[in-house]
């Protein structure tokens, strides 16, 4: 593949309902779409998922721009790319920056799997026709609020419910909805909220029969989850403290996990995610595909990872309904029965619905190889 051309559509969208985790709240996503064009015209598309502060991980909308444009794209320009997998290798000199790989990788893979004519999933090596869907759901005003909001999640199907988890908003919380939901597959996500003091505040959620507990101590620790653990009987899972196979397999061998969430973006890209993907199949350690509030086009690539058959445990990657009144793809990613069906056309199996690409840009960004 020759890389002929490259378009960063900037986004800005509102979620249809502010979204509040232990480190605040959001109520609009900003991003950059990735339009990539090859010498036959064939188009890919990618998606970079960071947010426009850097509370998750230290990227944000402006350094992607910035690493996109002053490295990752030159880099593209290079050279012919004869697989995606070559990608990764392509972009290593250039340390960390995981989101704005991750956003070039993806429209790689799907241009690379057009031009196969096919379906990215299948080009992934995922053989599941349809994946099961999970929801996060933000931390509430109040119990009584949340307690309806996931009635209605349990009747529209959801498989599991995720519950934002901080200090003061944890026990009394998970007590009443355990209560409401006493067979509801359930978890936790703390997003950095506890330190190893809150040990025996921890061990209280054992009570709750929780499926797993993620990333409930320091954003880039693995040492102390693996101190932790030891003293938990719910399993815990590591979001933010993974930035790649090698981080995997320290947190793995540690025993600071027992189940990993993979996010395509955090890990630098689909290549890398299907790595981590095979090392956990060899180490039976389930995984499931996290969010990050995409719009329509990481969502699709949500979904052609979580065709492969270590994504063992629902996911987050929820319908577009959930946060957009119109999502960017075209259809919209639709749930039914709980689950969202793995798309068997070629590419990411969505079409750009350009209409709605350009009622939210706020740039737009050309780069040409010449
Ligand atoms: O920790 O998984 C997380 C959203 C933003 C940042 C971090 C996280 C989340 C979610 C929501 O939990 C995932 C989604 O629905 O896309
Ligand atoms: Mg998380």
């Amino acid at each position: 593949m020759n890389i002929k051309q490259i378009v960063l559509h900037k986004l800005q969208m509102q979620l249809r309902a502010p979204f509040a985790t232990s480190f605040g709240t959001m109520a609009d996503k900003e991003f950059f779409m990735v339009e990539m064009v090859d010498e036959d015209g064939v188009r890919g598309f990618g998606e970079s998922v960071a947010f426009a502060s850097p509370w998750y991980t230290e990227e944000t909308v402006t350094t992607v721009e910035h690493m996109m444009r002053d490295f990752l794209i030159p880099l593209l320009f290079h050279a012919p790319i004869n697989h995606p997998d070559d990608v990764s290798n392509r972009f290593s000199p250039i340390k960390r920056n995981n989101m704005a790989k991750a956003a070039l990788e993806g429209a790689v893979w799907d241009l690379f799997a057009k031009r196969k004519n096919l379906p990215l999933a299948t080009c992934l090596g995922g053989g599941k026709t349809a994946i099961d869907v999970g929801i996060s759901v933000g931390i509430q005003p109040t119990i009584e609020e949340l307690l309806k909001k996931i009635e209605q999640y349990v009747m529209e199907g959801y498989k599991r419910v995720k519950l934002k988890v901080k200090p003061g908003y944890d026990l009394e919380v998970l007590k009443e909805v355990r209560r409401a939901f006493p067979n509801l597959p359930l978890m936790a996500d703390a997003n950095s909220a506890y330190t190893l003091n809150d040990i025996m505040h921890l061990q209280r959620f054992d009570d709750f029969n929780l499926l797993m507990i993620e990333q409930p101590l320091g954003q880039a620790d693995i040492m102390e989850h693996a101190k932790l653990q030891k003293e938990l009987q719910t399993p815990i899972c590591l979001d933010e403290s993974i930035y790649s196979l090698d981080d995997a397999m320290q947190a793995i061998e540690l025993g600071a996990c027992q189940i990993l969430n993979i996010k395509v973006g955090r890990v630098g890209g689909l290549t890398e995610a299907k790595k981590i993907n095979d090392y956990c199949k060899v180490h039976n350690i389930p995984v499931w595909c996290g969010g990050m509030l995409e719009a329509g086009v990481g969502r699709a690539h949500n979904i052609a990872i979580t065709a492969l058959d270590q994504f063992i445990l629902p996911g987050d990657t929820s319908p577009s309904n959930r946060y957009w009144e119109k999502d960017i793809v075209i259809p919209e990613v639709k749930m039914e029965q709980g689950v969202i069906q793995v798309p068997t056309t070629p590419g990411i199996g969505y079409e750009i619905d350009w209409a709605t690409v350009e009622k939210y840009r706020v740039e737009k960004h050309i780069f040409e190889n010449k």
